[in-house]
């Protein structure tokens, strides 16, 4: 067995074997309660889900197994000559719960190079799409394309035990990652560059290896690709895409279904879609006011144009965070750090001392700080990653490392098929109407 599926299994039977007992003494105690504003409202800050990769608090935003973004970028070993953390050891954090060695790191590296061939029917597939479709589009169909490979389907239509899912799913997860940064650049390729791919470097690692396919051998974008994809990995279990492939999962459907139900989820404009439509708004904003350099007072009035058309100001707000998003402030500090003087993060700096103010104006808004999405464009861009309609591609291959990882968790823990309940809004007044009686009948 590999040294990281021994580790994940020992760790995994555990925590499994805490859970056993967990459940026995406390099985019945109330860990929350759920308000008819939850029930109409998308369940919001319901607990319903165990996620063990990461947890989001509202005030300090994301931690990775308890480590929040600055102390991931101290602590995780990097390529030498690059000061951005490594993907590859944020997910073997993720799944196993412990800070890998630079020896390790290499041992995975190698693993997902040699993992990492594309099956040739998803390229012909790909090539068979029209070159408009969404990259996103194109992305979940690769992925489920792959599924023709899965261990898991394999194993299962064979007869395989329920203690051996966890085993199968860890090499479909080993695989679909593997093979992801190929299929993504791919995409990006026959889309914008006429098809004119370019083949993996095998010395590089996950993330600068993308960069180099996707076309881009700045060693400064080789950081942000480093970065762009540890920060974008995870956010707990209720976010739109991981909730969509542990849902999916729960039905033993394998890695590849349940990630490509992720993405389709991730394809929204409320969820990763964001990150297209802000570099979209922004850019609109420039064509109309007919300048690179718009000052506050025209940014505030083409904000408030937005909001008067009814529409969203991509890039603000959230349903957990009450703080500016600290994958935002990542965002910023590297800019910082690596880009000098650029017109359009000058924008995005400008609108976040214009937005939130505007926002919280509204009244309704619970969080009119920037969230991840309002910033990773205008970086991309710089870099000369300017087709932002791919934009989302890169947050999902970056998604695939949380949302994965605890796929074989939720395996190894033998977590049930996900069923909640749902109720008609007849049932809601009728049980309304019920209480009421009760109440008045006890007084
Ligand atoms: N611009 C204008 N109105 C907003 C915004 C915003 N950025 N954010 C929230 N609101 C409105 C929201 O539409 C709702 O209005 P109404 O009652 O008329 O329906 C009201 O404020 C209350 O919404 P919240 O409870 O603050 O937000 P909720 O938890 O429902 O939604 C988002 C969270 C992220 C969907 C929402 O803030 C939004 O639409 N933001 C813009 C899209 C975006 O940036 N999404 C990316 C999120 C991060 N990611 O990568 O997934
Ligand atoms: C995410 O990264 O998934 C988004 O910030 C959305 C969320 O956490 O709900």
């Amino acid at each position: 067995m590999d040294p990281l599926k021994q580790k994940f299994q020992e760790k995994s039977s555990e925590l499994k074997s805490e859970i056993k007992a967990l459940l026995k003494e406390q099985g019945n105690t109330i860990v929350d309660e759920v308000r008819l504003s939850q029930v109409f409202g998308g369940m919001r800050g319901v607990k319903s889900m165990i996620w063990e990769p990461s947890q989001l608090d509202p005030i300090e935003g994301i931690r990775f197994r308890g480590y929040s973004i600055p102390e991931l970028r101290e602590l995780l070993p990097k390529i030498p000559g690059s000061k951005e953390p490594l993907p590859e050891a944020l997910f073997w954090l993720m799944l196993v719960g412990e800070i890998p060695t630079i020896k390790q790191i290499h041992w995975l590296m190698d693993q997902w190079i040699s993992r990492s061939v594309v099956p040739e029917h998803t390229f012909k597939m790909l090539d068979a799409l029209p070159e408009n479709t969404h990259p996103m589009t194109q992305f979940s169909l690769a992925i489920t394309s792959m599924q023709t490979d899965s261990v898991f389907a394999e194993r299962y239509a064979k007869g395989m035990r329920k203690s051996d899912y966890w085993d199968a799913t860890y090499e479909d997860t080993m695989n679909l990652i593997a093979r992801l940064p190929r299929v993504a650049a791919y995409i990006y390729r026959r889309t914008y560059h006429n098809g004119d791919h370019i083949a993996p470097d095998i010395s590089l690692d996950w993330g600068a290896n993308y960069a180099h396919m996707l076309g881009i051998e700045d060693q400064d974008f080789k950081s942000l690709m480093r970065l762009y994809l540890t920060i974008h990995a995870d956010h707990e279990g209720g976010n739109a895409s991981a909730h969509a492939t542990h849902l999916v999962g729960s039905t033993l459907s394998d890695a590849y279904y349940s990630l490509a139900g992720g993405m389709n989820a991730l394809a929204g404009p409320l969820h990763g879609l964001a990150n297209q439509e802000v570099i979209k708004w922004i850019m609109k904003m420039l064509d109309t006011l007919g300048t690179h350099t718009p000052t506050k007072d025209q940014i505030t009035d083409y904000v408030n144009s937005t909001l008067a058309s009814g529409q969203v100001i991509p890039g603000y707000g959230h349903a957990v965070l009450r703080q500016p998003d600290p994958r935002f402030i990542a965002q910023k500090r590297f800019a910082e750090e690596y880009i000098k003087d650029s017109e359009i993060i000058n924008v995005v700096w400008d609108c976040f001392e214009v937005i939130p103010g505007i926002l919280k104006g509204l009244g309704k808004v619970k969080n009119p700080w920037p969230n991840v999405d309002a910033h990773s464009g205008a970086i991309l861009v710089h870099y000369g990653l300017k087709e932002y309609s791919y934009y989302t591609v890169l947050f999902g291959v970056s998604r695939a490392l949380g949302v994965l990882s605890q796929l074989c968790w939720s395996r190894a823990l033998g977590f049930p098929l996900e069923r909640p309940k749902s109720v008609t809004t007849k049932w809601v007044t009728e049980y309304l109407s019920e209480e009421k009686v009760h109440a008045n009948q006890a007084e």
